[in-house]
């Protein structure tokens, strides 16, 4: 059964004795997914077939040919699951509102069920088509363990705020997720199989960001990492986690942010694993830290902006806002890691080899973008527009909450004042050198060919 908490109405309008269409983008797998099960029930309930219909856009938020790619050939993993449960999976092109909307109207659907997400873009997509729509549109949160509408009607100040809330919700929340069966009633259509390969070349998508090969999508990578992670990586993960050098981090981010894997599926694997000390800091990551950004982008309209600030922050970075930089560097200095600080532009070539960035090295990498800009609106925009061009797991709340951590104070507090930074927490060469062996992370990185 599907909690109720975890579905939510975007419109009101009737639901008629059609075909269900489950609207998959957010959370792109067959497996663990709400909102493909709570669409099922309905259609079985309903005795109608149950389509997925999964709108491609041919541009997103700056994507590249590293994240279509990878995309794509998690798709084709999902035809192919879809299929053998008599479900079938269709492709459509062009502007997803509009698409969507045709495709309902051609079919006479029932009901549409999509996934919850918090980013603008999406609300503009769920939102105008559930505005248009005869149908009703009902969100189901695939994303959260406790549905991010649930867990808090505002915008929380911080990890102490909310974690409480979460876990008071938690035990109600965190259990294994039903499957989708195969479907007894057939669709009268005929589905096109897609061509992933196809589609990737004929996408507009930038090829001078190329895929990432060691990284193998969709649900088959994403339970072959979780299971590497659980078996190799999580015992240890509570102090290896802030060293780069230390291969301590999951590495879930890319399949988590696609929704390949589904988050709950992971923590109640590891939960299981019992209450250890890497449990617990794995799990304040995975749910507070991820649920977090998820309420942050939800209910900060500019997550994406200086808008976001606190005041304290906005503050302290109006008051520094003029202090002489010692450097200053252009966005193609940044990006082809051209700076006079070694470890920064080893991270950046992390990212742009890898297509991702050891986690504390974010931190560090994002808070030199505020000290070498000349403004804290352009260090926003430079940190977002490198992170969603070379990681993988970029164009994510997570990222705009990261960023918006490192630059502008969210979710943090004021530290001593300095120049430029002013109360916002910084970050020194110098204290990386205590952390971990900051000249062979270097050596490792400037090797590395691009
Ligand atoms: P693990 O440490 O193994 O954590 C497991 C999962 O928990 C992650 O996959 C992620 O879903 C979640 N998580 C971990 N740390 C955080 C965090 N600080 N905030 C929110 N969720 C977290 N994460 C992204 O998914 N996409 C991004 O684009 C992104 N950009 C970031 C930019 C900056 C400046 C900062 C400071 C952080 C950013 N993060 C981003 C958050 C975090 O760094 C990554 O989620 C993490 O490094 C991913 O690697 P992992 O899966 O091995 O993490
Ligand atoms: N979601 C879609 O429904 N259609 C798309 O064409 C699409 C492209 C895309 C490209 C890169 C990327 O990082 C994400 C993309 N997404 C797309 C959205 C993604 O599935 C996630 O829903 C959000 O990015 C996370 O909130």
């Amino acid at each position: 059964m599907t909690d109720k908490r975890r579905v939510h109405n975007l419109n009101s309008a009737e639901i008629s004795k059609g075909t269900i269409i489950y609207w998959m983008s957010r959370e792109q797998r067959i497996g663990d997914n709400w909102g493909l099960y709570y669409a099922q029930q309905m259609a079985l309930e309903s005795k109608v077939p149950l389509l997925v219909v999964f709108t491609l856009a041919d541009s997103f938020i700056g994507a590249t040919r590293r994240h279509y790619g990878f995309m794509l050939r998690g798709l084709m993993q999902v035809e192919e699951r879809a299929a053998k449960l008599n479900i079938p999976f269709i492709l459509l092109r062009g502007e997803p509102t509009h698409s969507i909307l045709r495709f309902i109207e051609k079919e006479e659907a029932g009901c549409v069920v999509c996934d919850f997400d918090p980013l603008r873009i999406k609300r503009h997509w769920f939102d105008n088509a559930a505005k248009e729509a005869r149908v009703r549109f009902i969100e189901v949160d695939g994303h959260n363990i406790v549905p991010c509408r649930i867990t808090s009607p505002k915008r929380e100040y911080g990890a102490y705020t909310l974690r409480p809330k979460l876990n008071r919700l938690l035990p109600e929340f965190l259990y294994d997720i039903p499957q989708i069966i195969r479907h007894p009633f057939l669709w009268h259509g005929v589905a096109e199989a897609f061509d992933a390969e196809l589609l990737i070349r004929e996408l507009k998508a930038d090829e001078r960001v190329g895929e990432v090969e060691a990284v193998f999508s969709g649900e088959a990578g994403a339970s072959a990492a979780l299971a590497d992670f659980i078996e190799n990586r999580l015992n240890g993960y509570s102090v290896g986690r802030n060293d780069p050098l230390a291969d301590g981090q999951s590495g879930l981010s890319p399949w988590l942010h696609f929704g390949q894997l589904s988050a709950q599926r992971v923590a109640y694997s590891v939960a299981h694993m019992g209450d250890t000390q890497d449990v617990a800091a794995f799990l304040e990551e995975l749910v507070v830290r991820r649920e977090l950004s998820d309420n942050f982008c939800l209910h900060c309209s500019g997550y994406d902006s200086i808008e976001a600030a606190p005041d304290w922050a906005r503050r302290t970075l109006e008051k520094h806002r003029h202090d002489p930089r010692r450097f200053c560097y252009s966005r193609v200095e940044f990006e082809k890691a051209e700076t006079d600080d070694p470890l920064w532009n080893s991270a950046q070539r992390e990212m742009l080899i890898t297509g991702k960035m050891h986690g504390y090295l974010r931190m560090y990498w994002s808070k030199k973008i505020l000290e070498w800009t000349e403004s804290p609106e352009e260090a926003i925009e430079t940190a977002i527009y490198l992170n969603d061009r070379y990681s993988i797991d970029g164009r994510d709340p997570n990222g705009y909450a990261g960023i918006a951590w490192s630059i502008c104070g969210v979710h943090d507090r004021a530290w001593g004042e300095r120049p430029i930074f002013g109360s916002i927490r910084y970050m020194s060469y110098d204290g990386c050198k205590k952390k971990f062996d900051l000249n062979r992370y270097c050596q490792i990185w400037k090797q590395a060919v691009l």
